[in-house]
């Protein structure tokens, strides 16, 4: 195979057989094995073109050969003769191998030929022969041709059918033998159609002529084109033959339209015979792999089926989400009242201890009014950070409230969650779910941080320069006194403010913890459901890489 053409069809061709066998691999389309395998020795052999005469028993298909040979090779007889696929080639000297079954091979006289091949010399196959390969010098006028005789079919020996019928894979060129006396049985129409799919080369050959008149001839002929036409709706072309009436005539025409046509052009016949079986295995295997699609697709249906019932109205990640959001704000929304309740209690106390130890503190204080509001700064800011840390450490459990309401409410919500999911699923799959672990943990807000600010709404000392102390020392002591209750309710808010955005932050931060164990459950029962799925992919991907392959191999 020189030609470039030739090459490319061939890699074509290599391909394709490569992905149908991924295809009989992955989806175990065992029924394609032989014709693969057929295909493959033939790409990996490129053996001579199997020439093969096949037909019902007795139809005259060894004596053909033979008559072709000019010798009497193959057994021939009344009763139903050959048992074993016997090949001829041509070989520099008369030889005869007999393969077994069990892969041994012994060569034997040419003479013996009759103990492997016909039912007399090896009932039912009792020698376990598979195959005869004979080579004679004479074969050299058929170059690029080896002769197949098969066993007949339709006789009562049931394994001589089976025996040619699984060698069809390997044929290259068809010669139905018909004979004369049974023209056309359902079997040679089975026959017809089963070697469509192995070869373009189909022949009819009708034999025993000399059985008919000439206008009886041309009568079976059109029979056979009718019957062609109307069961198979094709036609094939018909040679006839006899051994005993006009042999060198008939034998001449055969030889020169089929074996010298095959001897001319042996590799493009080869390479279109290959081709056609490829195809042929390509639209077999794309047969399967569409029955396997439509299963395939209906097994989707059913899960998306078995995944609207599990995951229903009531188990829906949207609708839980908006659930959780529900209790996360109504729970924020009174974190605020709340610690405001509990700190309201402290605040005219507070004031008032603020105020007496203000009240003891401030004749001590020395300076100008700058220095003085200075210290009225300080003293104001350490004794309120103080009071607030001390009274934040001794009332926050009190703060936790809706923080702990929340929490209740978000783990009812799952626990709510949870039962429907594991209810629908045992309903659904009757497969009960193992129990997990949803707790929401309570991160207790971290203190928040208190630092006192500026107290002065009126800067009053930045005229301090203006102001004689000894004068109004009494009055700023008064406004530093009287300033007392707003600082502490401005600390009492803050320390409320503060705390109610840690126990909102701990909602939200138990909300997205929750939304997270739904979003992971149900991306667990989603994969679940569709572990199977991917098939349907698989086989598309698998049908449009064959057919784009097949395409290519038809350009
Ligand atoms: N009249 C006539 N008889 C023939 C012709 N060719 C074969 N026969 C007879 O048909 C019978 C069967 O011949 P075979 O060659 O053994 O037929 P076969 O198709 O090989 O038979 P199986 O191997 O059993 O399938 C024999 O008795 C032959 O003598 C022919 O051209 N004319
Ligand atoms: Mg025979």
């Amino acid at each position: 195979m020189e030609n470039n053409s030739d090459k490319i069809t061939l890699s074509h061709i290599r391909d394709l057989l490569q992905t149908v066998h991924q295809a009989t691999d992955k989806f175990q389309l065992s029924s394609l094995t032989r014709q693969l395998e057929a295909a493959d020795n033939l790409l990996l052999q490129n053996p001579p073109i199997d020439v093969a005469v096949l037909g019902q028993f007795k139809a005259g298909k060894s004596s053909f050969l033979n008559s072709l040979l000019g010798q009497n090779v193959l057994p021939v007889g009344a009763i139903p003769v050959t048992t074993a696929i016997t090949r001829l080639q041509y070989g520099e000297r008369e030889r005869a191998v007999v393969q077994h079954f069990n892969g041994k091979k012994t060569e034997i006289p040419l003479a013996d030929i009759v103990k492997f091949t016909s039912e007399a010399g090896n009932p039912s196959n009792e020698k376990n022969v598979a195959i005869v390969d004979i080579e004679l010098p004479s074969l050299q006028k058929y170059p690029g041709v080896r002769l197949v005789d098969t066993p007949g079919l339709g006789s009562i020996f049931k394994y001589h059918e089976i025996t040619s019928e699984s060698w069809l894979p390997a044929v290259g060129t068809a010669l139905l033998a018909v004979s004369s006396d049974r023209p056309l049985s359902q079997h040679d129409l089975d026959l017809i159609r089963e070697l469509t799919s192995h070869t373009p080369n189909i022949i009819l050959l009708l034999t025993k002529a000399d059985l008919l008149s000439g206008e009886q001839q041309q009568e079976v002929i059109a029979f056979f084109s009718q019957t062609l036409q109307r069961e198979l709706h094709r036609t094939l072309p018909v040679y006839l033959y006899s051994t005993k009436d006009k042999t060198d005539e008939y034998r001449n025409r055969i030889e020169q339209d089929i074996f010298q046509t095959i001897a001319a052009n042996r590799d493009y016949e080869f390479l279109r015979i290959l081709r056609y079986k490829t195809q042929s295995l390509a639209q077999s295997c794309l047969g399967y792999l569409r029955i396997a699609l439509q299963s395939s697709l209906q097994a989707d249906l059913n899960r998306e089926g078995l995944r609207t019932q599990i995951l229903n109205e009531k188990v829906n990640e949207s609708l839980m989400r908006e659930e959780l959001g529900i209790i996360a704000r109504e729970h924020q929304r009174q974190t605020r009242p709340l610690i405001a309740a509990n700190l309201e209690p402290f605040l005219i106390p507070l004031i008032q201890k603020v105020k007496s130890k203000l009240e003891k503190d401030i004749p001590s204080w020395q300076g100008n009014l700058w220095k003085l509001s200075r210290h009225y700064e300080s003293w104001m800011s350490a004794t309120l950070s103080g009071e607030m840390h001390q009274l934040s450490k001794a009332e926050h459990t009190h703060f936790l409230g809706t923080l702990k309401k929340a929490h209740a409410g978000f783990s009812r919500s799952l626990e709510a969650f949870r039962k429907f999911l594991d209810e629908n699923i045992e309903n659904v799959l009757g497969v009960r779910l193992a129990q997990v672990d949803w707790n929401i943990d309570v991160a207790e807000p971290d203190h928040p941080d208190i630092s006192f600010t500026k107290s002065f709404d009126i800067h009053l000392d930045l005229i301090w320069f203006l102001i004689p102390m000894f004068l109004f020392r009494r009055i700023f002591e008064h406004h530093f006194i009287a300033g007392v209750p707003k600082e502490v309710e401005i600390n009492l808010s803050r320390l409320a403010y503060q705390w109610e955005k840690s126990v909102n932050n701990a909602i939200e931060a138990m909300r997205l913890q929750a939304i997270t164990y739904i979003q992971e459950e149900l991306a667990t029962i989603e994969s679940l459901l569709s572990r199977a799925q991917g098939q349907t992919d698989n086989i598309n991907q698998m049908i449009s890489q064959i057919e784009k392959l097949s395409d290519n191999l038809s350009e």
